[in-house]
């Protein structure tokens, strides 16, 4: 089979949404838009040959457009899979930010201590396991605990993304590894079952067992089955998303974190307004104390940490 262009767009892929909104919700001084991605540019920084999409090139410079645009002070941006465990786009990205980016990166057990010591400069803080089957290959577990171990030497953290059905057979996994752990979007659970039933009961109970595990209330737009249609004028965008991640939200309120997901892999149905995503926010997190802690406090704790008093 032959590799891939760069340049050939996986058929049916969206673009990334050009001019969003400027959003209504007021985000507080010094948020973090805490999940976020950078592709390419394909020319400079070539897609991975065992990438399963391609994406359209999103840089560097456009996002930190988008951060002033929206309102956020700073970026966490994690490695998405089209890159591989190349991380230079994303470690070029986070050093051009001038300090306001961090990154999260993926990585091969082949990665020698000088490489990750070069990571640390650059600003990444974690590696991200991928369990998503259309996205990735299946890595053996032995040779993620064991990078586990030696990225949490060097105090990072473990960003984990997965699907809910998947969480039974996963959880023996997570819940030893020895960092903090961060889990992407929730766990995506079905949005159509009940937040008191047996699947998010679960996730919910992974939280409650284990204080070292964090969510990311973030990407409505993946787990919604209502859209971004608000039903009247202060009603929610994204509104079947938002009994769970408020039920995250007030329950783990110093674990939880959220972010745009800009420039929105894979999404081929709908491609979200950046702007209305932050005003998605004041619904699943209701008091100015709640949104302080999950835009500002928890992503400085876990990703500058040396910043906060
Ligand atoms: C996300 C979601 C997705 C993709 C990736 O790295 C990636 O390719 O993260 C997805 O397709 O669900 O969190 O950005």
């Amino acid at each position: 089979m032959s590799t891939p262009s760069p340049f050939d767009k996986t058929p049916g892929w969206l673009d990334w949404y050009a001019g969003p909104s400027r959003p209504r919700f007021q985000l507080p001084a010094g948020a973090v838009d805490a999940h976020c991605h950078v592709f390419g540019p394909g020319a400079q920084f070539p897609y991975a040959p065992e990438r399963k999409y391609t994406p359209c090139d999103a840089s560097a410079d456009q996002l930190f457009a988008l951060r002033d645009h929206l309102g956020f002070s700073r970026n966490v941006i994690v490695q998405a899979t089209c890159h591989g465990a190349d991380n230079r786009a994303m470690a070029d990205a986070c050093r051009r930010s001038e300090g306001r980016a961090r990154g999260v990166a993926t990585v091969r057990r082949s990665i020698t201590d000088r490489e990750l010591e070069a990571l640390h400069a650059d600003g990444v803080r974690g590696v991200r396991f991928n369990f998503v089957k259309r996205l990735v290959d299946f890595t053996p577990k032995d040779e993620l605990l064991e990078i586990a171990t030696r990225i949490g030497a060097l105090g990072w953290h473990v960003v984990i993304y997965f699907e809910a059905v998947d969480l039974p057979e996963l959880w023996d996994f997570f819940t030893a590894l020895p960092t903090t752990v961060v889990v992407d979007h929730m766990g995506r659970p079905d949005v159509a079952l009940p937040v008191d039933g047996p699947q998010f009961g679960l996730f919910l109970r992974l939280m409650q067992e284990h204080e070292n595990i964090w969510s990311k209330v973030s990407c409505p737009e993946r787990l919604s089955l209502t859209g971004p249609k608000a039903l009247g004028g202060e009603a929610a965008p994204y509104r079947d998303v938002v009994p769970f991640a408020r039920r995250v939200v007030e329950r783990f309120p110093d674990r939880v974190l959220w972010g745009t997901d800009w420039p929105h892999p894979n999404l081929k149905d709908h491609m979200p307004d950046d702007g209305l995503l932050v005003d998605f926010i004041p619904h699943i997190a209701v008091t100015p104390e709640l949104q302080r802690a999950l835009l500002v406090d928890n992503p400085m704790r876990l990703y500058w940490p040396d910043e906060v008093a």
